[in-house]
């Protein structure tokens, strides 16, 4: 895929264009249509060498924390967004684990609209709820969860003129389907399989799309946390519980496109514990130098946990960044090591063999 412009014609800065600059044509913008960018996408792919030799095949990780607000959703923001302002929209909202909250505001503030964000009070990471706010929304902590607050939102834009900027928004997964086009053009191709996080399952519904539209069709590895995974029990789960608290759903909105994507591309949705997802978590923290927040790691946790399965080429899809959750990562590191400012001092504890 071409790029449609040259470096210099960018919206507002230097550097790769944003998505809808980069696949235009494949979006449904035209030239003079308004954008509201940060100059998302084109993220970095990096092959997971140490990974790789574990399962017995190339397995890249496909990095989305690397997005500006360090997450994938700003492929979806930018697109949602931007037609919020083609539409007239002064307003946007979203029911939101975090990412997708951090993402609505700071789309939001870059195209001039107001927003409001609900999330599940106490259930979110740090760092999106600091995001949001510091973007300028009006957040909400709601004494309830994510499906909840989604069920609310939908109501709440019946009777108000406001712009929804869920997944449910055909527009997200307009934008997040260019990963798999970015994918296939550093790969030559698809991936055999392709191993991600699933919550309200848009950005597997997205991937799918993207792959769909190329002639792909790698297999959709899809992964839920055990206590939040109604897509693998068959059935909501009224109290969804997880450590990856970006994937603590219930009751996923694209339910029937998930489960097409796994008939399609003979995938599957599988569960993994919290155990799991916080082992390679650490591991590709520490044996990859890739920090990705709990929720990502969620398809990683999976490759371990099931192999290859003859698959030659994996990628896995890392959703967000590990700086979203900054007390999740401390409660699984290693202690600080206090110390006197005395040479020898410091001496024993840097030369002291590893634990
Ligand atoms: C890091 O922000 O649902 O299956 O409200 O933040 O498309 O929902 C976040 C979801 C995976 C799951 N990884 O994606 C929200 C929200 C991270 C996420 C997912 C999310 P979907």
């Amino acid at each position: 895929m071409s790029q449609s412009h040259a470096p210099c014609a960018q919206r507002g800065g230097h550097g790769h264009p944003g998505l809808i600059d980069r696949y235009r044509n494949r979006l449904p913008f035209d030239s003079d249509d308004p954008v509201v960018s940060l100059q998302e996408g084109s993220t970095p792919l990096v092959l997971a060498e140490r990974l790789s030799e574990r399962v017995g095949a190339e397995v890249w990780l496909k990095i989305e924390g690397a997005n500006p607000t360090g997450s994938f959703k700003d492929r979806g923001m930018t697109c949602a967004v931007s037609a919020a302002v083609r539409e007239g929209a002064e307003a946007v909202i979203c029911a939101s684990t975090g990412n997708t909250a951090a993402s609505a505001a700071a789309y939001a503030a870059r195209g001039g609209l107001r927003c409001a964000v609900i999330v599940p009070e106490g259930k979110i990471a740090t760092g999106k709820l600091a995001q949001a706010l510091m973007h300028g929304a009006r957040v909400v902590a709601l004494r309830g969860n994510f499906d909840q607050a989604l069920a609310l939102v939908r109501e709440l834009v019946q009777r108000h003129p406001i712009a929804l900027v869920n997944s449910v928004n055909e527009f997200r997964l307009q934008g997040q389907k260019t990963a798999a086009f970015e994918l296939a053009d550093e790969l030559g191709e698809g991936p055999d399989t392709l191993c991600i996080p699933v919550g309200n399952a848009g950005n597997v519904t997205a991937y799918w799309k993207g792959f769909s539209e190329l002639g792909l069709s790698p297999r959709m590895l899809g992964y839920q946390a055990e206590g939040a995974a109604p897509l693998v029990h068959g059935a909501p789960v009224a109290d969804p519980e997880t450590v990856a608290s970006a994937i603590r759903i219930g009751d996923p909105a694209r339910w029937e496109e998930a489960m097409a994507a796994m008939t399609g591309s003979s995938g599957a949705i599988r569960a993994v514990s919290d155990d799991e997802i916080l082992a390679a978590y650490r591991l590709l923290a520490a044996g990859e130098g890739v920090f990705c927040e709990p929720a990502s790691a969620a398809g990683v946790a999976g490759l371990l946990k099931y192999g290859a399965e003859g698959a030659e080429r994996v990628v896995c899809v890392l959703t967000g960044h590990g700086l979203k959750d900054p007390q999740t990562a401390l409660a699984q590191a290693e202690a600080v090591i206090p110390c006197e400012p005395d040479l020898a001092a410091v001496e024993r504890i840097v030369t002291s063999p590893s634990a």
